[in-house]
């Protein structure tokens, strides 16, 4: 393929022009071996377009622009200059809202309305982490009248970052952010099933300002390009989201290299737990949000439904009607909540998965089953009476499938939420302050909601406990994870 973009065409856009090449000190170039992937339409089943796929030599080149800037235009650009370049970011990502949303949808099948919330997020992460930008602060140390102490907060120098298909533009936004703010530069790569809103926002990195080589973003599969990041000797940072399978690889790439610091946010099997006094109707809202949102493609979806006794009956009556609901279909219609999974293995890993729970014997409630004939759809599945040690009680399962079982006491529902070695997130829903705080306080996961459900927030650190991952994304944070300290002690005479 030599060809470097693509005309495409979307309900919201029309017509337009989509840069194909990997895009390495600010220019769309060509993959050093001519190498290419497809990229699959989740509604139709069809191809979209092809990308360049870069391989090691791209990755090469993309660390060699990113050191030089480092070295360079970014070490020398002010805190305030690069905080600007990342509010300049935020504001034309804002500007292309639509196109991006768009490419987001066609790409990821996500619906509209879903798509024009994530870039939404994005703009906000971009302008917060570009308020930080000089605000990063060292400290003076006292410890002598005959010495002089300080610390500095310094970047980590080049960092990989891999970015998973489930919120393609989102994950970069969170990645990027505190890596740029603090000052480092970046070789991201997107995942291979959804490169196409990546490449739709590169354009805007170098219109922003950013001196070529601060930030790089290659298109290309996890074990060729992802495989060559984490083991690279001039990255210094890794940080990854995906699942923890893939985590494990990354961390003993690392160590295997150079050592180099690595941050994950990996997978989840998050408890969602709906107590006797619960406003039952708001609970059924944010059970279903919490585990549909996105077709359940989220890490820290509310899969396990623990309900107590004395509502068990009348919450799986109403949580069906509730599910039942939910629009599934096309992405580009306003109204659908629900558009197809990301790709032919998704699909048939989610369908393993309720094949899984038939064979196990949980009642299946609701769906169960594809939605229509083409398009990587699936119904909106709920299983009811799930013991802890099916399968689909244990193992993430990512697509719009809940398992529900019930619970008695407080006691009894704390230890069933913290049965996983996952701790991404969690969530209670209670009337009682005392059972909401209790509840808690006791579940080992990053993030709990109460009375709500997938309350992320820019400034709120997210990220997990056990087997869930390593280090905090969002809010101040984030910072930590692309920052070192240096003690400077100064003898005075
Ligand atoms: O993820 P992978 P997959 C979970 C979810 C899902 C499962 C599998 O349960 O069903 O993972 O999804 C890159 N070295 N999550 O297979 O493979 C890859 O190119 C370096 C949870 O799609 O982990 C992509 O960019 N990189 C999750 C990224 O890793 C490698 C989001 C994620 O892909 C690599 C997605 C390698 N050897 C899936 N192999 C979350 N935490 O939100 C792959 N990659």
């Amino acid at each position: 393929m030599s060809g470097l973009t693509v005309n495409l065409k979307t309900p919201i856009t029309g017509e337009f022009t989509l840069n194909t090449g990997l895009y390495i000190n600010n220019e769309f170039v060509a993959s050093a071996e001519g190498k290419t992937l497809e990229v699959v339409n989740p509604t139709t089943e069809e191809v979209i377009c092809s990308v360049h796929e870069a391989t090691e030599k791209d990755v090469d080149a993309a660390v060699a622009a990113a050191r030089k800037a480092f070295d360079g235009a970014w070490r020398t650009a002010t805190p305030q200059e690069r905080g600007i370049c990342l509010l300049k970011l935020a504001d034309l990502a804002e500007k292309n809202a639509d196109l991006l949303a768009a490419v987001e949808s066609l790409d990821n099948g996500k619906s509209i309305s879903n798509a024009r919330g994530d870039v939404g997020a994005v703009v906000a992460c971009l302008r917060y982490y570009g308020g930080w930008a000089d605000k990063i602060e060292g400290k003076t140390i006292d410890i002598s009248p005959d010495m002089f102490h300080y610390t500095r907060s310094e970047p980590l120098g080049v960092c990989g970052q891999i970015i998973p298909w489930n919120f393609p533009l989102l994950m970069l936004a969170w990645k990027i952010g505190p890596a740029l703010a603090t000052g480092n530069t970046v070789v991201l790569k997107t995942a291979e099933q959804t490169p196409l809103s990546a490449l739709a926002f590169a354009p805007l990195i170098k219109e922003a300002g950013f001196p070529p080589g601060v930030l790089n973003i290659i298109t290309g599969f996890g074990k060729v390009a992802g495989a060559a990041i984490s083991s690279h000797m001039g990255i210094d940072k890794v940080a990854f989201t995906g699942s923890t399978a893939v985590g494990r690889t990354i961390m003993k790439a690392a160590a295997a290299s150079n050592l180099k610091k690595v941050t994950l946010e990996l997978g989840g099997k998050s408890p969602n737990i709906v107590f006797n006094d619960a406003d039952i109707d708001e609970a059924i809202n944010w059970v279903n949000f919490g585990i549909y949102y996105n077709h359940g493609q989220c890490c820290c979806a509310g899969s396990r439904i623990y309900v107590q006794e004395g509502i068990y009956d009348k919450f799986i009556a109403a949580f069906k009607a509730r599910a039942e609901e939910n629009k599934v279909g096309d992405p580009f219609h306003e109204e659908t909540f629900q558009g197809p999974q990301v790709s032919q293995l998704q699909f048939d890993r989610i369908m393993s998965y309720v094949k899984s729970g038939k064979d196990e014997g949980a009642t299946v409630v609701t769906g169960g089953d594809r939605h229509g004939d083409k398009g990587y759809f699936i119904q909106p599945t709920i299983f009811a009476d799930v013991r802890q040690d099916m399968k689909i009680m244990q193992e993430e399962i990512f697509g719009p499938v809940a398992a529900i079982a019930k619970f008695k006491d407080i006691e009894e529902v704390i230890a069933l939420g913290n049965d996983s070695n996952y701790g991404l997130a969690a969530a209670v829903h209670t009337k009682d302050l005392n059972t909401a705080i209790r509840v808690s306080n006791a579940l080992r996961a990053g993030t709990v909601w109460v009375n709500c459900y997938n309350a992320l927030h820019h400034q709120l650190p997210f990220g997990g406990y056990k087997e869930s991952g390593i280090g905090r994304e969002l809010g101040e944070a984030a910072l930590a994870n692309y920052t070192q300290n240096k003690s400077v002690a100064i003898k005075l005479y």
